[in-house]
């Protein structure tokens, strides 16, 4: 399966740790919105990350992968059966991808991403309206946070969404300030399939600094 993406994308990630949990091989495909090539405008009409391909079977949004990829590699499964902790997973996700990933998106970008890798200035005016709209959403986070285990009891779909949003507002944050989140993100990183991805995320990304290819030409 291919997946078109950069994957300090929140969206990016979660489907890159869902396809390492099932066991699904990927090859991820440099794609980025503003030099679209035609396999991920094929993929990916609106331009955004991700997007896959496999055979001849594309879909973008990061969710909609997630749900094939569940549907098609079924174990382990990305929501539990529970109702209670089904719906709480589904709203955690959306959490992760609406309120945390806008500030996450905006800290990260504007003090790491477009400097580091797109040769942008570093914008802290940008950055602290951002991680301000930040703060809410972790402390709101900190007290869904188990003090063991999983937000909705069994490992889930809620996790990935979540860390992943959290790891590219690490890029610009301190997502280790609060404990229980700090406890929570040890436990992801433990995780095979999260340092699995997170080795792919650090050599994609000193490729991308090394080779400038994200700098405008
Ligand atoms: N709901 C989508 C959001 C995807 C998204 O916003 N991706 C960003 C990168 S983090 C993107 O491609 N932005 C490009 C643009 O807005 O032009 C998903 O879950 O995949």
């Amino acid at each position: 399966m291919q997946i078109f993406g950069f994957p300090t994308s929140p969206f990016v990630r979660k489907v890159l740790v869902i396809a390492a949990e099932k066991g699904v091989d990927v090859e991820l495909v440099d794609a980025t919105p503003h030099k679209p090539t035609p396999e991920f405008l094929a993929a990916s009409p609106f331009r955004m990350m991700p997007a896959m391909q496999e055979g001849t079977f594309t879909l973008p949004d990061s969710t909609a992968i997630a749900f094939y990829l569940d549907a098609k590699y079924p174990d382990p499964p990305l929501l539990p059966d529970a109702a209670e902790a089904r719906g709480r997973a589904i709203w955690l996700d959306e959490f992760a991808d609406t309120i945390l990933s806008n500030s996450a998106r905006g800290v990260a970008f504007n003090r790491y991403i477009g400097p580091a890798l797109l040769g942008l200035p570093r914008n802290d005016a940008a950055a602290d309206e951002a991680e301000a709209k930040a703060h809410p959403a972790l402390d709101y986070l900190e007290e869904q946070v188990p003090a063991d285990g999983w937000l909705v009891g069994e490992y889930s779909l809620a996790d990935i969404a979540v860390a992943s949003c959290l790891k590219t507002l690490s890029y610009g944050l301190d997502v280790k300030a609060r404990p229980r989140t700090a406890a929570w993100l040890a436990r992801m990183e433990a995780r095979p399939a999260w340092a699995q991805v997170a080795d792919l995320e650090r050599d994609t990304i000193e490729g991308a600094i090394a080779s400038g290819a994200h700098r405008p030409s």
